[in-house]
């Protein structure tokens, strides 16, 4: 059943000093998909464990928290029908060079180490935290989007 949702997304440090930030919420935005909050920052060492938590036992969890705290990134909170699921699928695979072109990072990246964007993934709950890690209640704003009623049936 499609339902409305909330999911985390951010682009990376690498897509922020790539100036790919309008471009990917331009993506988002003319979808359909609707920002509810926004967060340009820089992750510190302790965020960086706790959101990338389930991988702290992989060979690449230092070098992606390395990564993922190297610079500034822009976290942002998207609403829409089935978002969680819509985003993975807008983003392509893990690898960039396994994604499809027309995919963010089937367009906009190479390497499995630089792959410019984050999306919760689909697992059940994974939004939800993420959502909490990252943003509190007062920063996320409900609205409605003028075109919604065109936006769904
Ligand atoms: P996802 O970002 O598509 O959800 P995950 O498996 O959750 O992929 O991995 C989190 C991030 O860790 C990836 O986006 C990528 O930056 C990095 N990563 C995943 N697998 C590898 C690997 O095998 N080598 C290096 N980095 C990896
Ligand atoms: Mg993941």
């Amino acid at each position: 059943m499609s339902e409305t949702e909330r999911t985390f997304v951010m682009v990376k440090p690498d897509g922020v000093q790539r100036g790919l930030i309008g471009e990917i919420i331009s993506r988002f935005e003319e979808r359909g998909l609707k920002l509810v909050g926004a967060k340009f920052m820089q992750i510190d060492d302790d965020l960086a464990a706790e959101h990338y938590a389930e991988h702290e036992d992989k060979p690449f969890f230092d070098d992606l928290t390395d990564f993922i705290t190297s610079g500034p990134v822009m976290a942002m909170v998207l609403e829409g029908q089935d978002a969680v699921a819509q985003v993975r699928t807008m983003m392509g695979e893990t690898d960039p060079a396994e994604s499809a072109p027309g995919t963010i990072r089937g367009d906009f990246g190479l390497d499995l180490g630089r792959n410019v964007i984050h999306g919760s993934d689909t697992e059940e709950g994974s939004a939800e935290r993420e959502i909490e890690l990252f943003f509190d209640d007062d920063e996320l704003t409900e609205w409605e989007r003028i075109d919604e009623t065109w936006l769904y049936e």
